[in-house]
Parts: C-alpha cells; structure tokens; sequence
C-alpha cells in the first residue's frame, strides 16, 4: 500500500534504481550558472543555529565588535526572539519562491549546540542556515564542500537525507578530502585587528587558512557555465581550489579572482554575476580583474551603498547583503524589500524585482544567494566569456 498522498511521486530507493553502466538517467542535480530558469531550490532554515566560539579562525572572519558575544555565549542558540524573527522571513521567502513556480527543499533539523570532538579539535556546531556556504552545483554534479571552520566540520548532515535522494535519482554526489583541522590549518600569527596588515598580507595572497591541506566553501566559487570564478579567501586556499581545478577537468576554466579586501570570505556579496555578461561588483572591494570582463563585453553594474540600519546585529557579514540577491531567471530578481537603491538599479537594467523581507534572516550571515542553493536550472552548459 502506498504511503505518498495522490499525486506525489515516490523516490526511487537505490534498490529499485535501474542503474545504467555510463548512466543514462536525468540529474535531478542540474545547474551551469545562477541565472537559467530556477526549478528547485534548498533553503536553508534557522532551526538548531547555534553561536560559534571565538576560536582563532572565527575571530580573523569576523568583526571585532561581536567577539565578546561568541566569546560569552559561544555553543548556545542564537537570540531566540532574533530567530523567531528571522524564521518568519525565511518562511515567507519559501512560499514566494513556491508560488513563483519553484520547488522548495529544506535540510534536516540538527542539534548544532551539541559537543564533538575529532583526534585535533572539540567543538560545537553552527548552523544548516546557508547551503550555499557548504553545497556547490556544477552541471549534474553536487559538491559537499570541505570548509574551514571547525564548527562547519559536520553541517553536512543536514543535508545528507537531500543528497542521497540526489544521489538515487541520478545526480553526481562528491565529498572532497575532508580538512583534519588541526592546528597547521590556521596560522596562528595571522594579525587580527590591523587592517593594514591584513591588507598587505592580502596583497601576498596570505590569509588565516594555510596551505595545509585543501579547504574551500562553495560560496567562494560563481558559476557562468563554464567558467567558473573563485577567490583566494580565509576559508577557500589555493590548493582546494587546485582540487577543484584537477578535478572538474578540461571542461572547465577555473579564474582566480582577487579584491581590495582584507577579510574575503564569500564572492557573492564582492562580485555576485547575475545573468549572461551581468555582474553587480562591491565598490569597496574593487575586483583586480575587472578588465577580463570588460574585454568580453560585459555589463559591469557598481552596487549602491546598503541600507541596513547600524541597530541591526550582523554577526558574521557585513551589510553588503544587500547585493546577494538570488536570479529566478534571467529577468527576475529576489531583493530584501527594503533595499531600495539597489531595487532601483535592477529597474535601470531591466530586471524585474521580487522584493522579500530579510532583515533579521541577514544577522545570521548571508542573504537570499547564501540561503539558498540552487539544485536545478533548465539551461545547458555555455561559454559566456
Ligand atoms: N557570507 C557572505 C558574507 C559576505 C560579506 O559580508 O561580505
């Protein structure tokens, strides 16, 4: 007897899969850029988000500002009311996105406040609020990426219920080394609050991550077909990306991008390319490279300045956000529906803009790109360069 309400299609179990020598099967994993008509979407949620300790990695990424808050309540919940709030944003976010015609998937609830301990660290965990941080598409493959922050070492169970059903249905499902994260990881030197330190050290391509082992966050890496762009950051270093290179393969040209920024973490809220030959650029962190595009012939649009108000705790970001916004396709854009400059920017390129509330989700660390991962566009792989 069935157990699926009408209409509801059974996932096959791996049992049941026919699974062809070569494969033959539709990937319910497909995505080449962040741009092709959205299908299915994961959205990450609130439940279980749990405030890093201050450890050495956490304190170069962050403001110094909030280091007395990890410091006094690292290992507990966030605010609850904060995440009440901020689960009310996400909810609504959800049902825009479905009512818009995309399907809406989420991660498991995890208990991130719990202690674990590996043979090189103890640590709590932080949160299954950004998929984008941690899973990265590319074409019909998903990536649990391997990221640096000892409190991120397990987020992936989250996601694992979504990534076998992934699995099962065809996609490609990949796990890179996973970093030990041990102490050589992070240099224990690194200058924490001296800007200009940061930034000459910056210039040398030197950042709190060393070259231990590979480590890199998905959000570190923009997707146009098949180019991919990455920067060199406190979470990604060069030899993940150099894994990425080897293992995507001649089919891809991987660009390593550099900004005027002293604490990269995360391109989409630097450099976010929002359509074929678009890209919204963070006019406090001028891209290096920016040539490379202007050469190709893109349109190159500078974000306006953000409207975040200074009472609104950011903990881990800064307000640059406010240009992390999601493509639904070519034309539509998620924007938080407040931000009206950058609003009236997508007006002036054509674009059409969904404005959703976001505020408080912001606090946690990302917008609307950093909640979500896209699972799959309809759109083939191109050459936009
Ligand atoms: N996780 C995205 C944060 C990026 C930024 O504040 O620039």
């Amino acid at each position: 007897k069935s157990t699926f309400a009408p209409g509801v299609k059974k996932v096959p179990d791996f049992a049941e899969t026919k699974v062809v020598p070569g494969g033959n099967q539709k990937s319910p994993v497909s995505s080449h850029n962040e741009w092709d008509p959205l299908e299915e979407i994961i959205v990450g949620r609130v439940e279980g988000a749990t405030i890093p300790s201050l450890t050495h990695e956490v304190k170069a990424n962050t403001n110094h500002k909030n280091w007395s808050f990890f410091e006094k309540y690292g290992g507990q919940l966030f605010p609850s009311q904060h995440l009440h709030k901020a689960s009310g944003e996400i909810e609504e976010f959800c049902r825009i996105l479905s009512n818009e015609g995309v399907i809406v998937r989420r991660p498991e609830i995890v208990d991130f406040s719990r202690e674990y301990s590996t043979p090189d660290f103890t640590s709590t965990g932080l949160y299954a609020a950004m998929p984008r941080d941690i899973l990265l598409v590319i074409g019909e493959e998903i990536f649990e990426c391997p990221m640096a922050w000892r409190s991120r070492f397990f987020e992936y169970r989250a996601y694992r219920k979504l990534l076998k059903e992934y699995f099962r249905a065809g996609a490609k499902w990949t796990s890179p080394p996973k970093p030990q994260m041990s102490d050589e990881l992070y240099d224990q030197s690194y200058p924490m609050t001296c800007v200009e330190d940061r930034h000459r050290l910056a210039a040398e391509g030197k950042f709190v991550t060393t070259e231990f082992e590979p480590c890199f966050d998905a959000a570190d890496f923009m997707r146009a077909g098949r180019d991919i762009f990455v920067q060199r950051s406190q979470v990604t270093n060069m030899m993940g990306i150099e894994w990425m290179r080897r293992h995507l393969g001649p089919e891809y040209n991987i660009h390593v991008l550099s900004f005027s920024d002293p604490n990269p973490m995360h391109i989409d809220a630097t450099f976010n390319i929002i359509g074929p030959g678009l890209v919204i650029t963070n006019p406090e962190r001028p891209c290096h490279q920016l040539s490379m595009f202007r050469n190709a012939g893109w349109t190159i649009a500078e974000a306006p300045l953000p409207t975040i108000p200074d009472d609104l705790p950011l903990w881990m970001s800064s307000k640059w956000l406010s240009m992390n916004v999601l493509m639904l396709d070519q034309k539509r854009v998620v924007v938080e529906k407040n931000e009206t400059p950058i609003i009236k920017l997508f007006e002036r390129l054509g674009l059409t803009p969904i404005k959703v509330p976001m505020k408080y989700a912001f606090s946690l660390g990302g917008g609307f790109h950093c909640w979500t991962c896209d699972v799959r566009r309809r759109g083939t792989l191109e050459s936009y360069m």
